[in-house]
């Protein structure tokens, strides 16, 4: 881009790097606390078709993969960006860690076809039956590629973060909130499922949630860093 720009006044994208529009209606609150200067679109409101095959064998591996593949798409484009990629996988202790990194395909479907929510929560509502051994874990790692204006000329970077979650796989579905897993997740210390909280109370302290808080953070010591105005937390209502 533009080498020695002013910092200060160019509009920088957060471009969220998903398919998953429940994601993005997540995580889009969170992030719009960075900075006056930052924009949050998802890859719909660009009009970006692009799929990225996760074919890492890590939640950071395929997250890197995400945020490195949407930045080289779009960062002719937009110019000052950053893409933001989150890779999640429920791992059940009794299973070995599965579904895991396999996440979105863990039902086994006839030639093809990719599992729905509900077919993965019903195949891991039939593996779990009889174990009694129920804990589980969400875990999220972010990658975050970028490009920022700076005193120096541009600043790169690439950044990762992660949250996780402990709970319990439980019996049936429960709520009818949330994606996903959420229905079967009982969050340890709240006795409920994602599913049976609002995305309000789902974002104090999701997986996802702590993944971003961290993000955020990293962004805004960034910003700071290359005298970019980063909003004070105590501007915002930003998640705890
Ligand atoms: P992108 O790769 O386009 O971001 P995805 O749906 O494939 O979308 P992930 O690989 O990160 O996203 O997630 C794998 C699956 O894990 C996802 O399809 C859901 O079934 C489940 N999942 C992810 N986050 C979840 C959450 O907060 N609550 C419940 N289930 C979740």
């Amino acid at each position: 881009m533009n080498t020695m720009a002013t910092p200060g006044t160019e509009k920088i994208t957060i471009v969220l790097a998903t398919g998953n529009p429940d994601k993005v209606r997540e995580m889009r609150p969170l992030l719009e606390h960075v900075s006056p200067l930052v924009e949050v679109a998802c890859l719909r409101d660009l009009g970006a078709e692009i799929e990225v095959e996760e074919t890492e064998k890590t939640l950071e591996g395929n997250a890197l993969l995400k945020a490195r593949a949407i930045f080289r798409h779009l960062s002719g484009r937009l110019g000052y960006m950053i893409a933001l990629a989150d890779d999640t996988g429920l791992e059940v202790a009794a299973l070995d860690g599965a579904p895991g990194v396999y996440s979105a395909r863990f039902a086994p479907m006839p030639d093809g076809m990719a599992p729905a929510y509900e077919d993965n929560v019903r195949y891991l509502l039939e593996r779990m039956q009889g174990i009694t051994d129920r804990a589980a874990s969400f875990r999220t790692v972010i990658a975050m590629k970028g490009r920022i204006p700076s005193r120096n000329g541009d600043f790169s970077f690439e950044r990762t973060s992660e949250g996780s979650v402990k709970g319990t796989i439980d019996l049936e579905r429960k709520g009818t909130e949330g994606f996903g897993y959420d229905p079967v997740f009982v969050v340890d210390g709240r006795g409920r499922t994602y599913a049976e909280m609002g995305i309000a109370e789902k974002n104090t302290l999701s997986h996802r949630a702590l993944a971003v808080k961290q993000a955020v953070a990293d962004l805004k010591i960034i910003f700071q860093t290359h005298d970019l105005p980063a909003k004070l937390s105590t501007d915002t209502h930003e998640p705890r």
